[in-house]
């Protein structure tokens, strides 16, 4: 298998769900690899958070963004040049609360790139905040007497905002995972994989998934309806019904790139390209 392994010491909890997803995304590069992608081609991008360091134990092409920013930096390079395969980290910290406008948008323009949440439903670095995702009651650090706001679910949202692919792993099933993420990476347009995964220090929810989660059937991944009745199967609210994962959501429509490039990459243009001809393909 293709090594992607670097020389930093691994710094998360042990237990922590983040091994869970390194190791599926070793092993889908591994394989997209061997299945004739260029290993040169990826680019990684980061948020700041424990999910953040998943980068740093990647022996791929990466770049750690401010907090709230690795999709619009993903978004940035993939706009520069199309032919690399873009993959964004992000935390529910991250990407639902700090930078959600940006994933809102990336998910409207269809950019195409990769979204991997580590959904760990607090800010995890910080010490155990709220997030968009925290459940009702959820007594972190800032709201030691319970959070007083009901989470959203993400899928919903991605789905209302025009994401073309739209998928649901889990830390506890890595093969699985590492499917999905094979089918992200692959999609053309905007590919957004939220992941469970349990914080075992300040939300540890290993038993609670291990109950819940089921795997999805087949089903018609074009149907908006289809995917909405999946997606809302999980009471965000009351949290006490089974969590499907799997693919919710897959649809071909073109993409950002596609739309303003027009077949042009940027990277390749010249120094002495003139400007008004390039600014003229743009506009
Ligand atoms: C603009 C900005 N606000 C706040 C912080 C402080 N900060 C660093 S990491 C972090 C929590 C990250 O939580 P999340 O994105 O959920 O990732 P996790 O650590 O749970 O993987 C925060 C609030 C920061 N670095 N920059
Ligand atoms: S604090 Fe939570 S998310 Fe961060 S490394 Fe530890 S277990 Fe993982």
């Amino acid at each position: 298998m293709e090594k992607l392994d670097t020389y930093c010491k691994n710094t998360w909890c042990p237990g922590c769900g983040n091994f869970g997803i390194l190791e599926a995304v070793k092993q889908a590069v591994a394989s997209l690899v061997k299945g004739g992608v260029s290993k040169e081609n990826f680019v990684l991008t980061a948020g700041i958070g424990c999910h953040a360091k998943t980068i740093d134990y990647l022996n791929l092409n990466s770049f750690y963004s401010l907090h709230g920013r690795p999709v619009a930096t993903a978004s940035g390079i993939k706009i520069g040049n199309p032919e690399l395969q873009v993959i964004a980290f992000s935390g529910d910290g991250d990407s639902y609360d700090e930078g959600i406008c940006h994933l809102i948008h990336a998910a409207k323009r269809n950019s195409d790139i990769t979204v991997i949440i580590h959904d760990n439903r607090n800010f995890a670095l910080t010490t155990g905040q709220f997030t968009a995702t925290s459940p009702k009651g959820f007594p972190g650090r800032s709201t030691p007497k319970g959070n007083p706001e009901e989470p959203f679910n993400p899928l919903e949202l991605m789905l209302a905002a025009g994401a073309s692919f739209i998928a649901r792993g889990y830390t506890g099933k890595i093969e699985h995972l590492k499917n999905l993420i094979i089918e992200g990476v692959k999609h053309r347009g905007f590919s957004f994989i939220e992941v469970l995964q349990p914080c075992v220090s300040f939300f540890d929810n290993y038993q609670f998934y291990n109950k819940t989660v089921y795997e999805l059937k087949t089903h018609n991944f074009s149907s908006r309806k289809e995917a909405l009745n999946k997606i809302k199967e999980w009471d965000y609210l009351n949290g006490d019904s089974k969590i499907p994962i799997g693919i919710f959501y897959k649809i071909r429509k073109p993409t950002y790139e596609e739309e303003v490039l027009k077949g042009l990459n940027p990277s390749k243009i010249k120094k002495e390209f003139p400007l008004k001809e390039t600014l003229e393909r743009f506009v």
